[in-house]
């Protein structure tokens, strides 16, 4: 014990606590806060490091030698704690596992198989807007946000009609529980038993159709590449991933939209732009607020040395607001040079599926900007409390047509 607070003595301490509502209300003085106290800060609270600064965020999820996935990407130590669901055999797992899952998971999304699914994502987005327009005043989240992610993605991906009510709340409980088991995490977990019944039954090769992209994770079953209960663990990925993240980077965007005129004007004369302001509003209001690494061995971080067998967590969304990598890092600019963001986090775990989360941004803000004339706050929007996404519960917004 003693040895332990010595080794963590250099960090300075990290006395708030992202896991509250506080924090999440406005997490940018926070942020700000974290990375001038220091490179790497240590919570005694959770008893884990944190780096909120660019250029740490990306080292610590860059060298995967030294801060591993496989003890678990949130805040509990799987070395130590036994994981609520068996592990996700990409997302907290290191190489050669992961590689070779992440192969699988990469050939059902490159650019040729995205190619094919525009169209069918470009329809469906006209539809959505065309909905929204004629309702007037709508609810960014309920009406708007949640339909692709619960509609085309699954049905991209083949999965039955009959359930899918069940993907936010699995999407709910997948990410709080990256964080504390407080009262988010306890709230998610409310019907766990049937929400992670239904997801594993729809994740088999029976239940899904022969043309989906699902369909395409089985067939490396067939080529040897996978067993059949691994492609039943990467069907669960798309669900868990897949989901919760863009329907609540929709629902940010049109927030950043709605509360930025300027920025809704330069989209409405450059509807090209949809997929820049998509990309910037990753960086400026991403959904993926941070990931968690544990240590494989003695490492120092800007000075600060940090043991092994220790969980870090980077906070990415801060890394996005570093006035030390970006200009005006507070100012929301659809037109922005925004390579180099972590909001889909970088490394050998960047987020696999960003093609598709790019077309679904793209064919959805493309439309809005093409269909829309004016786009405003209908009334007080609500904040969805989660341990590491940023989200609204309820978006109240009013549209008007071309
Ligand atoms: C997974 C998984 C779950 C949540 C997020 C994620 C951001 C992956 O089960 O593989 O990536």
């Amino acid at each position: 014990m003693k040895a332990a607070a010595e080794a963590r003595a250099g960090a300075p301490i990290l006395h708030a606590d992202p896991f509250t509502r506080e924090f999440m209300d406005d997490p940018y003085p926070h942020f700000e806060a974290m990375r001038e106290a220091g490179p790497a800060l240590w919570s005694p609270q959770y008893e884990c490091y944190v780096v909120a600064r660019h250029d740490d965020v990306q080292r610590v999820l860059s060298e995967w030698q030294t801060f591993s996935s496989a003890a678990g990407v949130g805040l509990a130590n799987f070395n130590k704690e036994k994981p609520w669901r068996p592990p996700s055999i990409v997302l907290e797992a290191d190489p050669p596992l992961h590689t070779r899952t992440r192969t699988v998971l990469a050939r059902t999304m490159t650019p040729g198989i995205v190619r094919k699914l525009r169209e069918q994502f470009e329809r469906e987005a006209e539809l959505l807007v065309d909905r929204m327009l004629d309702m007037g005043e709508f609810d960014g989240i309920a009406d708007f946000a949640e339909y692709y992610p619960t509609k085309v993605f699954p049905d991209a991906l083949g999965l039955p009609e009959k359930g899918r009510e069940n993907l936010l709340p699995y999407g709910a409980m997948v990410f709080n529980s990256f964080g504390p088991q407080n009262e988010f995490t306890q709230a998610a977990m409310a019907n766990a038993d049937a929400v992670r019944g239904w997801i594993m039954a729809n994740c088999a090769r029976a239940e899904l159709t022969k043309d989906g992209l699902g369909a395409m994770i089985y067939a490396a079953v067939d080529s040897g590449e996978l067993k059949e209960d691994e492609a039943a663990m990467l069907v669960r990925s798309f669900l868990s991933a897949g989901v919760d993240t863009t329907v609540n980077a929709f629902g940010n965007l049109l927030w950043c939209l709605a509360t930025h005129p300027a920025q809704w004007k330069k989209l409405r004369e450059k509807p090209e732009l949809a997929r820049n302001a998509f990309e910037e509003s990753l960086r400026y209001e991403g959904p993926a607020q941070a990931f968690f690494r544990t240590t494989t061995k003695d490492v120092e971080i800007g000075g600060v040395k940090v043991g092994a067998d220790e969980k870090i967590c980077a906070f990415m969304q801060s890394a996005n607001r570093d006035p030390r990598r970006w200009e005006r890092a507070d100012e929301f600019d659809i037109e922005r040079k925004v390579v180099g963001h972590m909001g889909f986090g970088t490394g050998i775990h960047g987020c696999v599926g960003q093609p598709i989360a790019r077309l679904e941004g793209e064919a959805v803000f493309a439309a809005f900007a093409r269909k829309a004339a004016t786009i405003e706050l209908a009334g007080e929007p609500k904040r969805q409390y989660n341990n590491v996404l940023r989200a609204f519960s309820s978006l109240p917004v009013r549209a008007t047509r071309q």
